[in-house]
C-alpha cells in the first residue's frame, strides 16, 4: 500500500503525483492543510513525524517511508520499472537527473519571486512595490530558462529520449511558471508543443486540474499572460 502525503499548490508533492499515475500505482492521498497566509503551518502531524524536513512530500510504501520528490521518484523508477521514467544508459540517466535538477534547484529560484501574487497582497505599499519589482526581474530569468529549454528540445518530444522523471520536474515547474503570471510560451514553439503534449496525458491532465481548482478555492487570482 503506497500513501502519499501531498498538497494542493505543492509543485514537488505534485511530481510525485504525476509520477505515481504515469506508472498506474494505486495509492492513497493524504492531503495536507495549506493556505495562502499561514502556507503549510501548524503542519501536519505526520509529515512532522515522518520527514525531519517538515516537508510535503512524504510517500510511505508498505511502511518504508522516503521524503524528497527527487528521491522518492528515483526509487519508484527502481521499485516500480515499468513503465520507465528514466533512460537507460548512465550518461542518460546523469543528463536526465541534471533535467531534473535544473527544473527544481534552477527554475524554481525564478519562480519564488512570483509567489507572492497568489497570496493575500501585503499592507504596506513599499513592500508590494518591491515584491513587484523582484518578480518582473525573475520573469526575465524565466524567459532565459524557457529559451534554454527551448535550444534543449530541439523539437523532440521529451528531453530525454522517453517520457522522464525529468519532463515531470520541467513540466511542474513551467506550469507553475504560467500559474503564476510568468512569460507566455509565444515564441517557444518546442516548447509550447511538448507542454501542450504532456496536458493531453492523464496523469499530467489530473495535476493541471486540480492545481486550477485549488487556485480558485485557495489563491487570489492572478492575471495571467499569453
Ligand atoms: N526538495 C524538496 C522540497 C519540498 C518542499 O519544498 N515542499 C514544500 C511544499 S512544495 C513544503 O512542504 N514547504 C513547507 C516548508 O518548507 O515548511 C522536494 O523535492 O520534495
Amino acid at each position: 500500500m503506497i500513501t502519499l502525503y501531498s498538497g494542493p499548490l505543492s509543485l514537488f508533492a505534485r511530481k510525485v503525483e504525476i509520477a505515481l499515475r504515469e506508472k498506474g500505482l494505486a495509492f492513497e492521498r493524504i492531503m495536507v492543510p495549506f493556505n495562502q497566509t499561514t502556507g503549510y503551518d501548524p503542519k501536519h502531524p505526520e509529515v512532522i513525524a515522518l520527514n525531519p524536513k517538515r516537508q510535503v512530500p512524504v510517500l510511505s510504501d508498505c511502511g518504508f517511508v522516503l521524503y524528497d520528490s527527487t528521491v522518492i521518484n528515483e526509487y519508484l523508477d527502481e521499485a516500480y520499472p515499468e513503465p520507465p521514467l528514466m533512460p537507460q544508459s548512465p550518461v542518460e540517466r546523469a543528463l536526465c537527473r541534471l533535467d531534473e535538477l535544473y527544473a527544481d534547484e534552477i527554475m524554481h529560484q525564478a519562480l519564488k519571486p512570483l509567489m507572492h501574487r497568489t497570496g493575500p497582497p501585503s499592507p504596506d505599499r513599499d513592500r508590494r512595490i518591491a515584491q513587484e519589482a523582484d518578480a518582473l526581474i525573475a520573469e526575465e530569468a524565466l524567459a532565459q530558462h524557457y529559451e534554454v529549454l527551448e535550444q534543449k528540445l530541439a523539437g523532440r518530444a521529451f528531453f530525454g529520449g522517453i517520457l522522464s522523471i525529468a519532463d515531470i520536474a520541467l513540466f511542474m515547474s513551467v506550469l507553475f511558471a504560467r500559474r503564476l503570471g510568468g512569460p507566455s510560451l509565444d515564441g517557444h514553439p518546442a516548447l509550447a508543443a511538448w507542454f501542450a503534449q504532456l496536458k493531453q496525458r492523464p496523469a499530467f491532465a489530473q495535476v493541471v486540474a486540480e492545481v486550477a481548482e485549488a487556485d480558485r478555492r485557495l489563491s487570489v487570482p492572478v492575471a495571467l499572460r499569453g
